[in-house]
């Protein structure tokens, strides 16, 4: 029977432990991922000779395990198959002790390995750019190991919670250099929702490497790219704005797809999370490259020729006449673009209005998308916000609320998109130059976290947080079902997270 409890809609908010797991993971790819994960925890055990391609093949096998990337039995079985070949014969871990151990440790080690896995999604788009961190990359065989130390206690264990937080911000900078060092420092962007005519391939996930691949591929043939869900922000980086075929945004956040997928005459292609099911009705047109997989997909492999796609989008022609596909508030334009570059190219202005009054209080709202009913208060959050209040946001739970033109502050929008969810470190670059143009603390500044979470690199980034020592983190729309009573009153002794309660009740504890 599976076990997994790594996501914010896991069963029951407890464990999905049937057949399959509400993000449509079967129990036997369950089962293979939990295999994988073994394998890597039993090659960290084994002290490894480290290289580049060994490093390479864990952080993979990482990413591969995080929620919505990997539904591909044979592709996961190949996965451990290499794992397995480079750790000198040691069987993978039986995961069945980590899940059956006691709450508290078995709660330290899942933010252990959750991180690591959301962290590896990011080092692994930060080394197709060309960089790798030695810091990042030998924290993973740390984390691994201690998760599979069977003796391990509290004492150790706590360390390395925080450890994989500052581990995380290492990582996020080291893929903001990759990002900015290839394709320009982000700018101010106004993004059309609305799909032009003719062939077009829509893609989603978080890697700009395949993006600009794309664009290369697709240049000169008449087929047009849109992106989609974390997507978005490409479109501010200089070095793929410039490709005139690169036209706007296409649907919302991820679990949105199986809707607005259906019945669309174009490609998709899937470079990272989030992919869930695809439904009968647009499964032939669904690719999937990198990290992701799932039976039955077109699989564009380590070659990136991404003709099959290209040639999918020739043949089904594209829209008639152009379509508009508005924002879940019916908004046709989105705006990206305002990472720690551009913001802080206006910090005296944004510190002036301030120091004026003209801006009360700041709020980052951010963090991911999902299903259920209760994120809606993130729409109602923002709407409430009072007109002298900006609110920056980052990775795909914007979609709530960016298509709202709640106006501007000084020029600025109040909204204020600053990425992908690892753009999370524009976020904390902005929040200190803050701190140090106030002269106060990150926790003393006229700032509030209000995050949603759904799957790891969520968590990696909360541990980035809580390294960072930021206090009174409001977290929703359910808190981690992995983290037990114990730790829960730990980190909130500590660090004061707090569950999100009611939009206008939140409001009012914040701003008094
Ligand atoms: Fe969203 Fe999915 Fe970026 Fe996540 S598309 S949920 S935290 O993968 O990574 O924000
Ligand atoms: Fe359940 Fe989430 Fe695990 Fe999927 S990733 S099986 S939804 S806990």
């Amino acid at each position: 029977m599976m076990f997994c409890f790594q996501c914010e809609q896991t069963a029951g908010g407890r464990a999905c432990t049937g057949r399959a797991g509400v993000c449509g993971k079967t129990a036997d790819v369950a089962d293979l991922q939990d295999r994988l994960t073994g394998a890597l925890i039993a090659l960290a055990k084994s002290n490894p000779a480290r290289s580049e391609a060994l490093d390479r093949k864990v952080i993979l096998g990482l990413f591969t395990t995080v929620t919505n990337v990997n539904f591909d039995a044979a592709g996961i079985e190949r996965a451990i198959d290499g794992i397995l070949a480079e750790s000198g014969g040691a069987p993978p871990y039986d995961m069945e002790k980590l899940w059956s151990a006691p709450e508290d440790i078995r709660a330290l080690k899942s933010l252990i390995l959750f991180g690591v896995r959301g962290m590896a999604a990011y080092a692994y788009h930060a080394l197709v750019l060309g960089h790798a961190d030695e810091g990042v990359n030998g924290f993973l065989y740390t984390a691994l190991s201690a998760v599979g130390d069977d003796a391990i206690g509290q004492e150790e264990l706590l360390p390395l919670v925080l450890g994989t937080g500052e581990a995380n911000l290492k990582c996020m900078e080291l893929l903001d250099k990759a990002n900015t060092e290839a394709y320009g420092t982000p700018e101010p962007t106004k993004v059309t929702q609305e799909v032009e005519v003719g062939p077009f391939i829509v893609v989603s996930g978080h890697d700009l490497h395949d993006l600009k691949l794309l664009l290369e591929q697709t240049e000169g043939r008449g087929v047009n790219v849109y992106t989609h869900g974390e997507m978005l922000p490409a479109h501010a980086y200089p070095g793929l704005k410039k490709y005139a075929h690169l036209k706007g945004n296409f649907g919302t956040a991820w679990q949105n797809q199986q809707k607005e997928f259906a019945d669309v005459p174009a490609a998709f292609l899937f470079t990272t999370n989030c992919l869930m099911p695809p439904k009968d009705s647009y499964a032939g047109r669904v690719f999937t490259t990198a990290a992701v997989g799932y039976p039955g997909l077109t699989h564009i492999g380590e070659d990136k020729d991404f003709w099959p796609v290209i040639e999918k989008a020739i043949g089904l022609g594209g829209y008639p006449s152009a379509r508009a596909i508005p924002g879940v508030n019916g908004g046709t334009s989105v705006t990206t673009g305002f990472g720690h570059g551009a913001v802080l190219s206006a910090a005296e202005a944004v510190v002036g209005a301030v120091k004026a009054g003209a801006i009360r209080h700041f709020f980052l709202v951010g963090g991911c998308d999902g299903a259920r009913p209760g994120r809606n208060y993130f729409t109602d959050f923002v709407k409430m916000a009072p007109a002298d209040t900006m609110i920056l946001t980052l990775a795909c739970g914007k979609y709530r609320f960016n298509d709202l033109d709640i106006g501007e502050i000084g020029g600025l929008p109040r909204i204020l998109d600053m990425g992908q969810c690892n753009d999370a470190y524009s976020a904390i670059k902005v929040a200190l130059a803050l701190a140090d143009a106030f002269g106060c603390g990150v926790n003393d500044l006229p700032l509030t976290l209000v995050l949603s979470w759904y799957e790891q690199k969520a968590v990696s980034i909360l541990l980035t947080l809580l390294h960072l020592g930021i206090k009174n983190i409001r977290l929703g729309p359910s808190l981690p079902a992995f983290v037990s009573p114990a730790i829960l009153d730990f980190l909130v002794a500590n660090f004061g997270i707090a569950p999100t309660t009611t939009p206008a009740g939140d409001m009012k504890a914040i701003l008094g």
